[in-house]
């Protein structure tokens, strides 16, 4: 793979050259000793001149900065990005949207929103999907998440969201949870979150992987093409996989099992050759549609459903390189809604006004002052110079006399640029008004898209959703938060507010709905793309297997892309008929069938009582998660005496044929086996 520029200009920065160097302090002094610190007698006290020792622990003190107030933990990836042709121009000038001929690097940063950043990554939360493209007219961020629409229309609101969703004050719990209290409050309190609280207590809470996640850039941006004409615009990242999810019960237990579930999917993903790829789809709106819909098309508690204003698919971007450093890179990387490109402009939507204050102010106490666009993995690829001196951990040695602009004395540069020649000027929009702290009328439809989205859910998905309100409100203490959150919501749909209320212990309320019929098929995950491509088989095996059948079963599971992991109830080598052998990975002791997308069981008659145990639990489990399992040899008869009320998704080899790789195949690219639950 070739370098592209980032990668290029990151170069510079790597060291990794300790080896066979000389210890030395960061003052260059090579160190004779590094472990007893400088006593006065070996049982003697420490003493204060020991500058080693000093300038060791002081380092390892500042070590932490402090996380983000939201984002915390998170996980980045480098990579490109690609339009197809040319026909964005008709919209913008920005050169990374319309020149099929030019890569653009890209550094990505999936994020949970609520957690600590040494939380977990399968919490029911939105997640974050924040990209810099680092374009050849300086650094555009799309900082996105995945889910379109937000809780609140107005930025002054998001201290309040945040304090109400982050563990409660007085005992910090729960930790990266909405499941509580506060958060539940706010809801009610708040209604305008109705739409986004749909989507966070959907399966889109939840996602299976970074890899299968939608993203959104949330807010009305606006394109600016070379004639000056401007056009309203959606962003959206079309993961190519499909947009898939896990199950609540399966979330939870990783949230013990793996933790890092998510960011070792995509890590190993990238490490294997399976990058991530994303298409990045818009959705245009001229200029005099701009009141031509029964929403605001400024207004962040809304989408343009797709079969109205259709998402056209522009480019792609693929996630093909992961980090050096997870500090210097992910923990250090600053997105800031406001870089823009000539091309790319803002509206007046008033969440999204506040943003752009928000991040550079955030980031000037986490990175430590106003030099943080220095940091290597922040620094744009084209060159960039201005005025701008000094601060904290200033690196760049400005030379010369004259920091300062109309200046004869350094001939007037660095120069500014016509707009005409790349210099960016905004969109001369026309605005009138008094001031005034009022919410728009046209902002006032909280209910109408929170109905269209559950209208637009499958069956297992709007039951899915109605469990998910059930847990959290079932950990909500107090009797009037829940009854507010019930009535709430029947204003969305009276069977869901009444099905939570049946298990929350409130009285049922009467009909609130609103009246919208529409759907929009695009929002449910059963209309997404399915493949099995790179899916995680457990194939449990012991010693005894059949080996020309494994052997060739294996292979062409691989030839159709997907991942076999083989599982056994030791590590190592796991001996077959006819010299055949597999190496085991993974145990019952290490993993369970929650890290893997379906489980394959192959029988052996030199199975104990134990192995044939521990390899049941791991088929129960799956069985309770929708995931496809498969069955050869004796195996067959263990799956049968299991009795399972439901045959979804379940393959037994001998009624299979000769395809049986293929039938695995197709079951895993089925995702899950939602019948199982009608039985
Ligand atoms: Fe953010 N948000 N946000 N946000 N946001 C931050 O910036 C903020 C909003 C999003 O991986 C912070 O550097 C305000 C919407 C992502 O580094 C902070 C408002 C969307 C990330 C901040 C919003 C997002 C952040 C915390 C309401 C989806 C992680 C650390 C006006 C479109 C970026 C930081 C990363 C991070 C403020 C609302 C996405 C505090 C005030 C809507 C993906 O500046």
């Amino acid at each position: 793979m070739s370098k592209n520029d980032k990668d290029q200009q990151l170069e510079h920065f790597r060291s990794n050259d300790n080896e066979d160097k000389d210890l030395t302090t960061n003052g260059g002094v090579k160190l004779s000793e590094d472990d007893h610190s400088l006593k006065a007698g070996t049982r003697g006290p420490t003493l204060l001149e020991d500058f080693h020792l000093r300038e060791k622990l002081t380092h390892f003190d500042h070590e932490r900065i402090p996380e983000r107030v939201v984002h915390a933990r998170g996980f980045g990836a480098h990579g490109e990005f690609q339009v197809y042709d040319d026909s964005m121009k008709a919209f913008t000038k920005a050169k990374f949207l319309t020149n099929p001929h030019t890569t653009t690097p890209v550094f990505v940063r999936f994020s949970t929103v609520v957690g600590s950043r040494g939380s977990l990554d399968t919490p029911r939360d939105a997640r974050g999907f924040a990209t810099k493209f680092y374009t050849e007219e300086g650094n555009y961020d799309l900082v996105g998440n995945n889910i379109p629409v937000f809780f609140i229309q107005d930025g002054i609101k998001f201290p309040d969201l945040i304090h109400a969703v982050k563990p409660e004050p007085h005992n910090e719990m729960p930790q990266a949870a909405s499941a509580h209290d506060t958060f539940w409050d706010w809801v009610s309190q708040n209604q305008e979150s109705a739409h986004m609280v749909m989507w966070v207590m959907s399966d889109r809470g939840i996602p299976r992987s970074y890899r299968t996640m939608e993203g959104f850039g949330v807010h009305t941006f606006r394109l600016v093409n070379d004639k000056g004409e401007g056009h309203f615009v959606k962003f959206h990242w079309k993961p190519v996989l499909g947009t898939h999810s896990l199950v609540w019960d399966e979330a939870q237990k990783l949230g013990g099992k793996d933790p890092d579930f998510n960011r070792r999917d995509l890590w190993e993903s990238i490490e294997a050759g399976d990058y991530a790829e994303y298409e990045l789809g818009v959705q245009i709106l001229e200029e005099k549609d701009e009141f031509s819909f029964d929403f605001d098309i400024l207004d962040p508690t809304k989408i343009w459903p797709e079969e109205e204003i259709p998402v056209r698919k522009i480019g792609k971007m693929t996630l093909n390189r992961n980090v050096d450093n997870v500090f210097a890179e992910t923990e250090q990387v600053a997105f800031q809604v406001g870089n823009v490109v000539p091309g790319i402009d803002f509206t007046n939507d008033p969440l999204l006004q506040a943003r752009l204050f928000s991040y550079t102010d955030t980031q000037l106490i986490r990175l430590g002052g106003p030099n943080f666009h220095e940091l290597p993995i922040n620094r744009p690829v084209c060159p960039f110079h201005n005025n701008q001196r000094d601060g904290y951990g200033r690196q760049t040695i400005n030379t010369g006399q004259v920091a300062y602009h109309n200046n004869r004395l350094a001939n007037g540069s660095p120069n500014t640029v016509e707009e005409s020649e790349g210099g960016y000027a905004h969109y001369q929009e026309k605005v009138e008004g008094r001031k005034i702290r009022e919410r728009s009328d046209s902002f006032k439809d909280h209910f109408s898209q929170a109905t269209l989205y559950w209208n637009s859910l499958s069956d297992i998905e709007k039951e899915h959703t109605i469990s998910a309100f059930q847990f959290e409100l079932s950990k909500v203490e107090s009797q009037g938060v829940k009854e507010r959150v019930v009535e709430m919501f029947s204003h969305v749909n009276s069977n869901l507010a009444n099905r939570i209320a049946e298990k929350v212990g409130v009285d049922a309320v009467g009909n609130n709905e609103t009246m919208t019929t529409k759907s929009s098929p695009a929002l449910s995950q059963q209309n997404t793309i399915f493949s099995a491509a790179t899916r995680k088989l457990a194939i449990i095996v012991t010693d005894g297997f059949d080996g020309e059948k494994v052997k060739s079963i294996l292979n062409d599971l691989q030839e159709a892309g997907v991942n076999p992991c083989i599982v056994s109830d030791r590590l190592g080598t796991i001996r077959g008929s006819g010299g055949v052998e597999v190496q085991a990975k993974h145990t019952f002791a290490s993993d369970s069938s929650v890290v893997f997308d379906g489980v394959y069981l192959i029988g052996s008659d030199k199975v104990d009582a134990t192995f044939k145990h521990d390899a049941l639990l791991f088929i129960d489990e799956a069985y309770q998660h929708f995931k496809p399992i498969a069955a050869t040899g004796d195996a067959i008869y263990w799956i049968k005496d299991l009795d399972y009320p439901s045959e979804e998704g379940i393959l037994l080899e001998e009624q299979a044929g000769n395809d049986f790789a293929k039938q695995i195949v197709d079951a895993l690219s089925a995702h899950r086996f939602w019948n199982r639950s009608q039985v």
